[in-house]
């Protein structure tokens, strides 16, 4: 009786633990369901995917730097890892920025994605040009682009779990499948291939990927599609593709989320969302106007709606894709300052993430959490 009794009182006092405990239990925005807050998002999604952020080594003085701890279990270098950046003369490499960011991963548990090996932005122009100025050989170029992979990949080997080798070789244009960038220009297509091999001799144990943007655009998806399968088909070591999704309140829609991630989940590679935001402008109106069309550059209720409304499909789909997506990366931490911002129009505020420019989560954060629950 007495041991009843004191195992009824324990059981009591559980329940009663967990429902006034400690504020652990924290109401969502709207307050229909009950989240455990002392969770991050890398805690909701621990069955899905890991979840990532793009950040600087700035960011990472700042009280951003605790947010990061608590929400996120992978980094991306922002710009540290960029062949400009980090490569600025032919005989000189900047090792500090990035240092400094793998060194606040790997202090906190944080797995790091590198970004990126080959891009035709960013790139210093030295690459490209010999003493007197004039354009190099595809040897030179090819050579120059292994000492930089081997440089790079090296000296992370074994810390840096996926690469992201080339990014954004194809064109945007419908009736041009490479993009015309100097790689493309001395080399051909063959430098692609050759990144991968350079990346993968480097450090065997890393995963490579082919990263783009514009990636639920039929056109441009088929064309990275086909790269991709021929590089795979063609036994270059290449482990996934990275889809950026810089999208917006108003895309993708439904079928084109769906098309794109079943596309390329078929290829039987890994799939990661390596640079997503939410623009609350929309597209087309991005592309081309300094105004947003309702001329408010505040985060309105209206804006607020659609981008709930478009957060919660993507990360309904990518739950729906959970087998193939192996991560999902912000491109920033907070609406406090993204690259979004006075792009493509300088005066323009943006409010792409899913914390505030004081770091709260937005409404838009619970929904997220709740497609993984
Ligand atoms: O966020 C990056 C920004 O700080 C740089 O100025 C810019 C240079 O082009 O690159 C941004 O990151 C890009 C990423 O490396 C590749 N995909 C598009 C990203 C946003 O432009």
């Amino acid at each position: 009786m007495k041991s009843f009794l004191s195992a009824a009182l324990v059981a009591i006092v559980s329940v009663l633990l967990v429902f006034c405990g400690s504020g652990r239990q924290a109401q969502k925005g709207n307050g229909a369901s009950v989240i455990d807050s002392s969770k991050g998002l890398k805690d909701h999604f621990a069955n899905s995917f890991a979840i990532g952020v793009a950040v600087s080594p700035r960011a990472l003085k700042t009280d951003e730097a605790a947010l990061i701890r608590q929400q996120f279990n992978s980094i991306t270098p922002e710009n540290a890892m960029k062949m400009g950046p980090i490569h600025p003369r032919e005989n000189e490499y900047f090792w500090r920025d990035a240092d400094s960011i793998m060194a606040f991963a790997e202090t906190n548990g944080i797995r790091v994605r590198g970004h990126n090996l080959c891009w035709h932005n960013q790139s210093p122009r030295w690459m490209f040009t010999n003493e007197k100025g004039d354009t190099v050989s595809s040897e030179t170029l090819l050579q120059r682009l292994k000492e930089h992979i081997t440089a790079v990949v090296g000296r992370y080997k074994g810390r840096i779990y996926a690469w992201d080798v080339v990014n954004e070789a194809i064109s945007d244009r419908k009736d041009e499948y490479m993009r015309n960038s100097p790689w493309y220009r001395i080399c051909g297509e063959q430098f692609i291939a050759k990144a991968f091999e350079y990346a993968h001799a480097a450090d065997p144990g890393a995963l490579l990927f082919y990263n783009d943007y514009n990636e639920i655009d039929p056109v441009k998806r088929e064309k990275i599609y086909r790269l991709v399968k021929r590089l795979k088909d063609a036994g270059v070591p290449i482990h996934g593709v990275g889809l950026q999704a810089h999208w917006a309140i108003n895309e993708p829609g439904d079928e084109e989320l769906e098309n794109t991630l079943a596309r390329f989940s078929s290829l039987g590679l890994q799939v990661q969302i390596t640079e997503l935001d939410i623009s609350v402008y929309n597209k087309e109106h991005n592309a081309r106007e300094r105004k947003p069309e309702d001329g408010n550059t505040d985060f309105t209720a209206d804006k607020e709606q659609k981008q709930i409304d478009r957060y919660r499909k993507c990360f309904a789909a990518f739950h729906k894709y959970r087998k193939q997506i192996s991560s999902v990366t912000f491109w920033n931490i907070s609406d406090r300052a993204s690259w979004l911002d006075n792009f493509p129009v300088r005066g323009r505020k943006d409010y792409p993430l899913l914390f505030d420019k004081n770091l709260q989560p937005k409404k838009a954060y619970w929904e997220v959490v709740e497609t993984a629950h």
